[in-house]
């Protein structure tokens, strides 16, 4: 037996990855970290199914001729394309990154209006070309929305595999409190960011821990809690464009490749992680909306923290991003079937 044929039999399978918005800056740094073995370790072959519109061809052309470059060992294939049914076919993880951004002059109702459409669109394809067990994650915004729009055009996908993405808001909460306590990164647990991924969002400390003790405990000033800690967290993503001129890319590619690998393989043991996931009336969040929620993850699958006590002023928080998230799926009701 040759050692050719060897590997040839113990090497795995590979997986095929389909993302959207290719050639766009988050995935400027995502493709190159799942190409290395970030997100699925670094003995799983991938394809990469690479969808971009049209005009972004060419740029998408020297994307994977960059791929190809890095001679990464487990990318066995990059497909490119501006064609949907080419890029979902047989995926067993799509992450729905592109998305319009908002122009001069467009308001938010605009941007739904736009980017519902290509999330209804992409629902129904992937609903008939991708594995029946694909794993979604919709990034492009507004990115709970969207995805709400994706699982009700795809209805032969179990709702359980569609998730859109609060993890960078959760990360940034955590790199947050680290800061202002001198910790590292590794010492804060439990961080919850509810709600929309939107400026209503409620980042919440109050089940934090540091070194398994409460994190209130040592953050006694709840002035710094209620007046520095949320809006910060809040607003970090229109702070970075101010200070970059362009939004947050590398730290949400890392957002990605955290969430999805925590989703397949499991979260850390002692710990949780935000997913925004189908709400099914916990916390007294109405089922039907795609809300940020606290969860575990083991074998593939979530399941949303519960029984957390939940504060009066915490429980506003939450419901007014609930209503938020309420008004955005108003403004799409016509492309939610049934
Ligand atoms: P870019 O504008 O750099 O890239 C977007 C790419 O999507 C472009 O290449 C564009 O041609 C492509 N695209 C547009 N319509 C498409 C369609 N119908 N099919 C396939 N591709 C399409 O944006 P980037 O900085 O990469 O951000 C991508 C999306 O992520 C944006 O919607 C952004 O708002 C959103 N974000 C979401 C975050 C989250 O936590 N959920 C955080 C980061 C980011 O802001």
């Amino acid at each position: 037996m040759t050692a050719l044929f060897v590997q040839e039999i113990f090497m795995k399978v590979p997986i095929r990855i389909a993302v959207t918005g290719a050639a766009g800056q988050i995935s400027y740094s995502l493709l190159f970290r799942i190409a290395n073995g970030d997100m699925l370790g670094k003995d799983q072959p991938v394809i990469l199914q690479l969808l971009d519109i049209t005009p972004a061809q060419q740029t998408l052309r020297g994307v994977a001729m960059e791929l190809e470059d890095c001679v990464f060992p487990m990318l066995h294939q990059v497909i490119i394309t501006d064609d949907p049914k080419i890029a979902f076919r047989n995926a067993e993880i799509a992450l729905l990154v592109g998305a319009r951004p908002r122009s001069k002059g467009m308001e938010r109702y605009d941007l739904i209006k736009v980017n519902a459409e290509t999330f209804a669109e992409q629902g129904k394809i992937l609903n008939t070309y991708a594995a029946p067990h694909v794993k979604i994650l919709v990034v492009g915004n507004p990115a709970n929305t969207n995805a709400l729009i994706l699982l009700h055009n795809a209805p032969n996908l179990d709702p359980r595999n569609i998730s859109s993405m609060m993890r960078l808001d959760h990360n940034r909460a955590i790199g947050l409190v680290a800061r202002k306590l001198s910790q590292p990164v590794t010492s804060i647990r439990k961080m919850i960011v509810w709600g929309n991924h939107s400026s209503t969002q409620y980042p919440d400390l109050s089940h934090a821990e540091m070194d398994g003790r409460s994190i209130l405990e040592f953050l006694p000033d709840r002035n710094w809690v209620e007046n520095e800690f949320v809006p910060t967290v809040q607003s970090r993503g229109t702070v970075v464009i101010e200070a970059r001129g362009l939004s947050s890319a590398a730290s949400a590619a890392n957002a990605i490749v955290g969430h999805m690998r925590d989703w397949i393989f499991g979260s850390p043991p002692d710990d949780w992680v935000t997913m925004s996931v189908l709400s099914d009336g916990s916390y007294d969040i109405p089922a039907g909306v795609l809300y940020g929620f606290p969860v575990t993850c083991q074998n593939g699958n979530y399941r949303i923290i519960q029984n957390l006590p939940i504060s009066e002023t915490g429980h506003r928080n939450m419901m007014a991003s609930y209503l938020e998230l309420l008004k955005e799926k108003e403004q799409v009701k016509h492309l939610l079937q049934q």
